[in-house]
C-alpha cells in the first residue's frame, strides 16, 4: 500500500497588487493543491481575490520561463546562467564602451516594487550603470504624487494615505479600488472597508468619467470631463476660503504661503468649474462645505487624477485641500506610516534620495529628470532619432513597455531597432521577444518577500516576512541574485575582480537579501524600540528584527498609523508649502486647456482579474465574457450610428483599432474607455493563452507627446480619438 501523501500548509503573502492579502498555499508532495485566502493575517483576515488562487496556474504555467534564453537568428536557445550572465554583462560593456555611458538605457516595471530582490538591489544596478537614460513605470503612474510630496513636505516618498478605517468623508478623484485594490493606499478588502465607511453614517464620494464599480457603492458619484480635475479642486480650494472654513489646526504654524494659495485660487470660482467639469456649481459648493465641516475626511487621488495632463497640478491641490480642511496628518483624514523599514529616512543605506529635478533632459524632446529617471514616454524617441547620445541597448526589468508605455507600437519598433537587449523576466512576450538575452527569474512562490514599498503606504503599521514558500529548483535565481551576477560581473570587466565596487558587490552577495532586511528593520523605527510595544519574540526591549518577524508567520499589526507631523519633515526641508512655485507657474498652461473641445476622450481602465498586461496567460482569470471593449454612451453610439457588438475603429493621432463596443450608460456623454494591457497578437511571443485572447492595446492609441508638461508624466487618461463603425468589408 503506497504512504499516504504528506499534505503540508505554509502561509505567505500575493505579490500581485498593492493589498498584500495574506495566503494559505496547501500543499501535497510539494506540489501546490490550493491557495487561498489567510484567515490569521491580522490585516488580510482571510480576504483574497481572484487573483490570489490564480498563483497556482501562474507557477505551473508551461509558457512561464524556466532557463535563460539567448536569441540566435530567428530562434531561442537555452543556455546555463553564468554563459547567460557573462554575455550580458559583456553584451551590456561593450555598448558603453563603444558609443558612451548614456547608450545604455533601463526601464523598470511595476512588479519591482512587488519583489523583495528587486527593491533591494535594483537602486544598485541603476547606480552601477551610470546612464541618463534610465525609465520606469513611475512616469506613467505616480511620479506626479512623488512630484507634488517633493515640493510640499520635502521628500519625494512621502506619501499621505487615506485613514480609510476611521473616516468618515472619502472624496475619491480618479481610482477604482474595487477594481484595484487599491493603490498607495494598502488595505485588503476594500469593499468592506468602503461599505463601512457608510455604515458608520460617512459619505464616500466619487469622482469619474466613468460610473465604476467603485461609484457603484459609493453614497455620490460626479462624473467629470476627463483631464479637467484641477479646475474642480481649485473651486473647492477656493470655496474653502470663500466660506470662511480653512482650518489647518496643528500644523497652523508649521506651513507657508497660505495667502498665496487663496490668491491663486480666486478666479477658478464654481462656476467657472461647471462649465469645464461638467459637475453643477451647487454641487460643489456642497462638496467643500461638506468636507471642511467633517470632523474625520480624506481626500484621495490616483492614477486618473495622475496620468493626465495635469497630474502634477492635482497632486499638489489635493494635499493643500487635506491641509487647509485640518485633516492633514490627522486620525481619519490622510496620514504618514511608520514603516518598519523606513525607506524615507537613510538609516541603514536603504534610504532613497529626497527628490531632485531638471538636472539632465532628454536629448531629443528636452524632457526633465525627475528623481533620475526620464519620461518613459519619451524612451522610444531615444532609442529611434539617431546622433550623439542615442540609446543603443537596453536592459528592461519586470516591464512590458510595449503594452504599458503611451505609443507602444513606435516602442516595439525602437525596440527592434537596437544593437543589444536584455530581459529580466519570466515571460517571452510583446517586449522581451526584441532581446538578445532573456534572463527569467524564480516564480513568485520561490522567492523571499517582504513588501519594502506598500508596507510604507498601508493604511495600518504592519510588518511581514513570508520565507520562500516553495525551494528554488536547481541552479534558479531570483531577482536579487539574477541582479548582483550581471552587476558583479560588469564591476570585474570595468576595473578587474578587486575593484572596489567588484568586492562591494561579492559583500552585498554575502550580506544576503535576508541580512539586509534584518538590518533595515533592526535600524527602522521599531527596531529602536518604540515604547510599549512587545510582541512575542522581541525581548525585553521590544525591538523589531527579523528573528521577531520569522516568530508572527501571519505578520504583524503595528496599530493604526499615528500623527507624525512636522517632526519627520526633513531638516532641509522643515516647513509645508502649500503653494509651491512651479505650480503655480504652470496654471496659465491649465487656462489656455479651457475650451478647448474634442469630440470623445479616451480613458483606461481596470479589471480585478487583469493586472497590467501580464497576466492574461492564467486560464482561470480569463474565462468569461471578452473584456477588452470600448465602452461608450448611448447618445455618442447613437451619433455614430453603433450599437452595442458592433466593431469599431478608434483612431487617435498616433494609432488606430478595432475593437467590439458596448453601449451602456457607464460612461460620461463624450468620454470612451479601453481596459489597458491587452494587445497580445504580436508574433513571436510565448504566451499562448493571452494570444487567444490578445484584445487590442489602449497603448496604441496613447500618445507619446501628450504629457503633463510640469512632471513629464504621461497623459494616458483624456486622449482624444474619434471614433467610427467599421466600413463593411468589401464585396
Ligand atoms: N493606457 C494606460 N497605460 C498604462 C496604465 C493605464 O492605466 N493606462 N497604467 C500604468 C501603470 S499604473 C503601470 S504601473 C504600468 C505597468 O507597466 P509595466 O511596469 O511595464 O508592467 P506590465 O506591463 O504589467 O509588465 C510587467 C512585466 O513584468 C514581468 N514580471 C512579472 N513578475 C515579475 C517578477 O517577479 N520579476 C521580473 N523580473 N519580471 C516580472 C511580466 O512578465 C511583464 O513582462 O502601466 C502603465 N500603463
Ligand atoms: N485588478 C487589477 N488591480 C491592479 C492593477 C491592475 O491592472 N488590475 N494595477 C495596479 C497598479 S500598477 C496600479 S497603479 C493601481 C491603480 O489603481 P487605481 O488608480 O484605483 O486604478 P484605475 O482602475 O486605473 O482607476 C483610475 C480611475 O480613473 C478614472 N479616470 C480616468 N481619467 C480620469 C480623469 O481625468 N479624472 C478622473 N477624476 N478620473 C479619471 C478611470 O475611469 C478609473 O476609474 O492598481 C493596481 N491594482
Ligand atoms: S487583492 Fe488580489 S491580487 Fe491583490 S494582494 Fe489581494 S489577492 Fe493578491
Ligand atoms: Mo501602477
Amino acid at each position: 500500500m503506497a504512504p499516504p501523501p504528506t499534505r503540508t500548509t505554509t502561509f505567505g503573502t500575493c505579490p500581485l497588487c498593492e493589498a498584500m492579502c495574506g495566503i494559505r498555499i496547501e500543499l501535497e508532495e510539494g506540489r501546490v493543491q490550493a491557495i487561498r485566502g489567510d484567515d490569521a493575517d491580522p490585516f488580510s483576515q482571510g480576504h483574497i481575490c481572484p487573483k490570489a488562487p490564480a498563483l497556482k496556474e501562474l507557477h505551473e504555467d508551461p509558457d512561464r520561463l524556466k532557463h535563460p534564453l539567448r536569441r540566435v537568428g530567428g530562434r531561442w536557445e537555452p543556455l546555463p546562467w553564468d554563459d547567460a550572465l557573462d554575455l550580458a554583462a559583456e553584451g551590456l560593456h561593450r555598448v558603453q564602451r563603444e558609443h558612451g555611458r548614456d547608450a545604455m538605457g533601463l526601464y523598470l516595471g511595476n512588479p519591482n516594487a512587488h519583489n523583495l530582490g528587486a527593491m533591494l538591489f535594483g537602486p544598485l544596478m541603476l547606480r552601477a550603470l551610470r546612464s541618463k537614460n534610465r525609465f520606469s513605470a513611475t512616469s506613467v503612474d505616480q511620479l506626479p504624487h512623488m512630484f507634488a510630496s517633493w515640493q510640499m513636505f520635502g521628500h519625494q516618498l512621502f506619501f499621505p494615505v487615506p485613514d480609510l478605517d476611521r473616516t468618515d468623508y472619502f472624496l475619491i478623484l480618479g481610482a477604482n479600488p474595487l477594481a484595484s485594490n487599491g493603490s498607495i493606499m494598502t488595505a485588503p478588502d476594500m469593499r468592506r472597508r468602503l461599505r463601512e465607511i457608510r455604515e458608520r453614517d460617512g459619505q464616500v464620494v466619487v469622482v469619474d468619467p466613468r460610473r465604476t464599480e467603485t461609484a457603484k457603492v459609493a453614497s455620490e458619484h460626479l462624473f467629470i470631463r476627463p483631464a479637467t480635475d484641477a479646475f474642480f479642486l481649485l473651486a473647492l480650494v477656493r470655496e474653502v476660503f470663500a466660506q470662511g472654513l480653512v482650518d489647518l489646526g496643528r500644523l497652523a504654524d508649521d506651513c507657508d504661503r497660505l495667502d498665496v494659495l487663496e490668491a491663486v485660487a480666486q478666479p477658478y470660482t464654481a462656476r467657472r468649474a461647471e462649465r469645464v467639469t461638467g459637475i453643477p456649481a451647487a454641487t460643489i459648493k456642497r462638496v467643500a462645505r461638506e468636507l471642511a465641516m467633517a470632523e474625520r475626511a480624506a481626500v484621495y487621488g490616483r492614477v486618473g487624477a495622475c496620468t493626465q495632463a495635469f497630474g502634477g497640478l492635482n497632486a499638489w491641490l489635493i494635499h493643500a485641500l487635506n491641509l487647509i480642511t485640518g485633516h492633514f496628518d490627522r486620525p481619519g483624514g490622510v496620514m504618514f506610516t511608520t514603516p518598519a523599514v523606513d525607506v524615507v529616512s537613510a538609516a541603514g543605506g536603504f534610504g532613497i534620495g529626497r527628490g531632485s529635478f531638471g538636472r539632465w533632459k532628454s536629448r531629443v524632446r528636452g524632457l526633465p529628470e525627475f528623481g533620475g529617471e526620464l519620461p518613459a514616454s519619451c524612451m522610444a524617441e531615444e532609442m529611434l532619432e539617431p546622433g550623439e547620445g542615442q540609446i543603443r541597448g537596453m536592459i528592461t526589468m519586470a516591464g512590458n513597455p510595449v503594452l504599458s508605455v503611451p505609443n507602444g507600437a513606435r516602442l516595439d519598433e525602437a525596440f527592434a531597432s537596437l544593437d543589444f537587449m536584455i530581459s529580466i523576466d519570466p515571460y517571452l512576450n510583446e517586449t522581451t521577444r526584441h532581446a538578445d538575452l532573456i534572463l527569467p527569474p524564480v516564480s513568485p512562490l520561490e522567492r523571499d518577500h517582504y513588501d519594502l514599498v506598500f508596507h510604507a503606504v498601508a493604511v495600518r503599521n504592519t510588518a511581514k516576512f513570508v520565507p520562500a514558500p516553495l525551494p528554488k529548483p536547481a541552479g534558479a535565481k531570483d531577482d536579487g541574485e539574477i541582479l548582483l551576477g550581471l552587476l558583479r560581473r560588469v564591476e570585474t570587466l570595468r576595473g578587474g575582480p578587486l575593484s572596489r565596487r567588484a568586492l562591494e558587490a561579492r559583500a552585498l552577495e554575502a550580506l544576503g537579501q535576508r541580512g539586509l532586511l534584518d538590518l533595515g528593520l533592526r535600524t527602522g523605527p521599531w527596531g529602536k524600540g518604540i515604547a510599549g510595544w512587545k510582541p512575542a519574540g522581541s525581548g525585553e526591549k521590544g525591538k523589531l528584527s527579523l528573528k521577531v518577524l520569522k516568530a508572527h508567520p501571519h505578520g504583524l499589526d503595528l496599530g493604526p498609523l499615528m500623527p507624525s507631523m512636522p517632526e519627520r519633515l526633513p531638516a532641509q526641508h522643515p516647513r509645508i508649502d502649500l503653494a509651491p512655485q512651479c505650480f503655480v507657474d504652470d496654471l496659465p498652461r491649465l487656462d489656455a486647456s479651457e475650451g478647448s473641445e474634442t469630440s470623445l476622450r479616451l480613458i483606461g481602465r481596470r479589471h480585478v482579474r487583469s493586472n497590467n498586461s501580464w497576466m492574461h496567460n492564467v486560464p482561470q482569470l480569463m474565462k468569461g465574457r471578452d473584456r477588452c471593449t470600448l465602452m461608450m454612451h448611448a447618445a455618442d453610439a447613437k451619433k455614430r450610428g453603433v450599437k452595442s457588438g458592433d466593431v469599431v475603429v478608434v483612431r487617435s493621432r498616433v494609432g488606430a483599432v478595432e475593437v467590439v463596443v458596448e453601449v451602456g450608460d457607464e460612461m460620461m456623454e463624450g468620454v470612451v474607455s479601453l481596459p489597458h494591457g491587452f494587445g497580445h497578437h504580436r508574433a513571436g511571443t510565448r504566451m499562448e493563452v493571452a494570444e487567444a485572447h490578445a484584445g487590442v492595446s489602449l497603448n496604441d492609441l496613447t500618445d507619446d507627446g501628450y504629457v503633463d508638461e510640469l512632471t513629464g508624466t504621461a497623459a494616458i487618461n483624456g486622449v482624444p480619438v474619434e471614433v467610427e463603425a467599421r466600413a463593411e468589408a468589401a464585396e
